[in-house]
C-alpha cells in the first residue's frame, strides 16, 4: 500500500482533533477530571478526541486494528494497526500548561511504518513515513549534530506510579544533571521524541512508558536520523516500556550511563 495516500487525510484528521482539544482547553473545568489510577488522569476531552480519531482512521484505512489509550478499540490480527494517544500530556492539558500532543503511529505487522505527532499549542505537525524522512510543517527535519553528552540537552519523564526503581532513576538523572547542558521534563513523551527528532533535544529517556506514548514519535526520530533503543540497547522499545531516543551520535555514551546503573538495580 502507498502510505502517501493515507498521509494527507490522516494529517487533516489529526489537525481537526487538535483544534477540538485546543478549543476545549479554553474553558476546561478541572471538575471534569477522572482518575484512572495513581496520578493517571483522564477527561472527556481525551475520550472524545480518541473517538474522533478512531472513527476517522477507520474510514481512512478500512479493516485496520487499534491500540488506543482510552480503550475505545481493540486490535486482533489485522495487518495494519493504529497506535493512538489522543492527548499525550494530559496532566499538562488539565493544568493549562501548553505542552501536549496528539500522537498516532501505524504498525504494519511488527514494524512502525508511519508516525504523526501534532503539538497542539505550537501548531507543529510532525510526521514520518518509513524510508521517506521526517517532517515538521512541511520542512524536512534532522537530529542535532552534537556528539557529546556534555554539550547536550536531555529530556526525561519522572515516574508517576511504580516508584520501586526511583533511586536508580535518580542516580541516572544525577549523572546527566552534572554532565550535560541540563535535563528537561516536559510531561509529554510524544513531544520529547519529536523535539529530539528536530534537534531541540539531543536525547530523551524514560521508563514506564506505554506504546501509545511513543509509537508516533519513534519513527519520526528514526527517520530524522536518530537512534532508538530500549535500556539494554535492544529493540523492545514500542511495547517494552523503557526507551532511549537520541540523535545517534550521543547514543552509546548515554546508553552506557543508563545501562550500568539500571540493570544493577
Ligand atoms: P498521557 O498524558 O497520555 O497519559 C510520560 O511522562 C508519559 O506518561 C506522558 O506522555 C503521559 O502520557 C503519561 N502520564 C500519565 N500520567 C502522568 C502523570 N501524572 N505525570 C506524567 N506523565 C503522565
Ligand atoms: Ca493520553
Amino acid at each position: 500500500m502507498n502510505l502517501q495516500h493515507i498521509l494527507q487525510p490522516s494529517l487533516d484528521l489529526i489537525k481537526e482533533t487538535g483544534a477540538f482539544i485546543r478549543q476545549e482547553g479554553k474553558n476546561f473545568d478541572r471538575a471534569n477530571i477522572e482518575h484512572k489510577g495513581l496520578n493517571d488522569l483522564v477527561s472527556y476531552v481525551d475520550k472524545q478526541a480518541e473517538q474522533k480519531l478512531v472513527e476517522g482512521l477507520r474510514q481512512i484505512l478500512p479493516g485496520c486494528g487499534f491500540i488506543a489509550e482510552e480503550g475505545t478499540a481493540q486490535a486482533a490480527d489485522e495487518e495494519y494497526k493504529w497506535i493512538i494517544d489522543p492527548l499525550d500530556g494530559t496532566t499538562n492539558f488539565l493544568h493549562s500548561l501548553p505542552v501536549f500532543a496528539v500522537s498516532v503511529g501505524l504498525l504494519q505487522g511488527q514494524e512502525l511504518v508511519m508516525g504523526i505527532v501534532y503539538e497542539v499549542n505550537a501548531d507543529e505537525m510532525f510526521w514520518a513515513i518509513r524510508g521517506q524522512g521526517a517532517y515538521c510543517n512541511g520542512e524536512r527535519i534532522k537530529v542535532s549534530p552534537i556528539a557529546e553528552v556534555s554539550q547536550s540537552l536531555i529530556a526525561t519523564g519522572f515516574p508517576y506510579y511504580d516508584f520501586g526503581l526511583m533511586q536508580t532513576y535518580l542516580d541516572i538523572m544525577e549523572h546527566f544533571m552534572k554532565n550535560s547542558h541540563g535535563l528537561r521534563r516536559l510531561g509529554s513523551a510524544a513531544v520529547d521524541l519529536v523535539y529530539t527528532a528536530m534537534g531541540r533535544f539531543e536525547g530523551f529517556f524514560e521508563y514506564n512508558l506505554k506504546p501509545w506514548d511513543v509509537a508516533g514519535g519513534i519513527i519520526i526520530v528514526q527517520e530524522a536520523g536518530g537512534t532508538v533503543t530500549d535500556f539494554k540497547g535492544g529493540s523492545d522499545f514500542i511495547f517494552g516500556g523503557e526507551l532511549l531516543a537520541t540523535n545517534g551520535k550521543i547514543h552509546q555514551e548515554a546508553l552506557q550511563t543508563i545501562k550500568e546503573r539500571w540493570h544493577k538495580a
